[in-house]
């Protein structure tokens, strides 16, 4: 029997990319809830499969040689399954290097870029009285995820997908640009961009992945008091090392 594979998970967009990912190849897994707004990420047992303390993290019994496996880092567990399971990754070299453009472009850009964009412009205003310090940042970044949305837009004109088949490059990039109002972006301003958002959604397997995300936030005990939300902020902003 196929043992299902362990997905160390909080629904946020680099959580919701792994479970897009794997609804979508049909592999049988298993949510381990990581609430980071209560610091799960920081226990022994999570950071010795993701010591970076960020999930998601997977745990693959089946892995290499039939002996377990732990990834950690999204763009690494998707070119980790794609490779497992032979789909949206493609074998051949030109196709492969093609995903993995748009892959790390992901990773480096729109991601990191669209966290702080949610930084400066969701958390920082409550946080900080001085407003003009939060104004720089949510300046800089609301910017840059426009260029990036620009690149992408561009990218996706008379193409379905990003990489023309559906690829794992798609499942990296569009659960970030899901609070794309949040980014203080206009989604009708880039049309290619919103017609590949539709067709995204509209994927059976990514709106399943979705909803799972959104019944755990909802689950019993897992709604935050305002006191909760405050700690938690703390706990996720404002780390060093230690
Ligand atoms: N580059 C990492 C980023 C993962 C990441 O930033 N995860 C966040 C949630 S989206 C997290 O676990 N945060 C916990 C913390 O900040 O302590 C990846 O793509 O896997």
């Amino acid at each position: 029997m196929v043992q299902p594979i362990e997905v160390h998970y909080w629904p946020t967009p680099n959580g919701h990319k792994i479970t897009i990912a794997l609804e979508e190849m049909g592999l049988p897994y298993e949510i381990k809830p990581v609430n980071i707004g209560r610091g799960e990420q920081f226990t022994p047992g999570f950071l010795g499969i993701s010591p970076n303390n960020r999930m998601p993290a997977i745990v693959d019994p089946d892995g290499p040689d039939g002996k377990p496996i732990s990834v950690f880092e999204s763009g690494a567990i998707l070119q980790y399954l794609g490779r497992k399971t032979g789909q949206f990754y493609p074998a051949d070299e030109r196709g492969r290097v093609e995903v993995e453009e748009w892959l790390y472009w992901q990773m480096a850009g729109l991601g990191p870029m669209a966290g702080q964009a949610h930084h400066f412009r969701g958390y920082a205003p409550a946080m900080i009285s001085d407003q003009r310090q939060v104004a720089y940042g949510a300046i800089r970044y609301s910017n840059e995820v426009e260029r990036l949305y620009g690149v992408l837009n561009k990218r996706l004109a008379g193409r379905d997908f990003i990489c023309g088949d559906y690829s794992i490059a798609d499942m990296a990039a569009w659960p970030w640009t899901v609070p794309w109002k949040l980014q203080g972006i206009t989604l009708s301003e880039f049309p290619h961009l919103a017609a590949w958002f539709e067709r995204m959604r509209e994927r059976p397997a990514v709106a399943k992945a979705m909803q799972l995300g959104e019944d755990l936030r909802r689950g019993p005990g897992l709604q935050q008091s305002g006191k909760e939300a405050e700690a938690a902020r703390k706990m996720l902003f404002g780390q060093r090392a230690r």
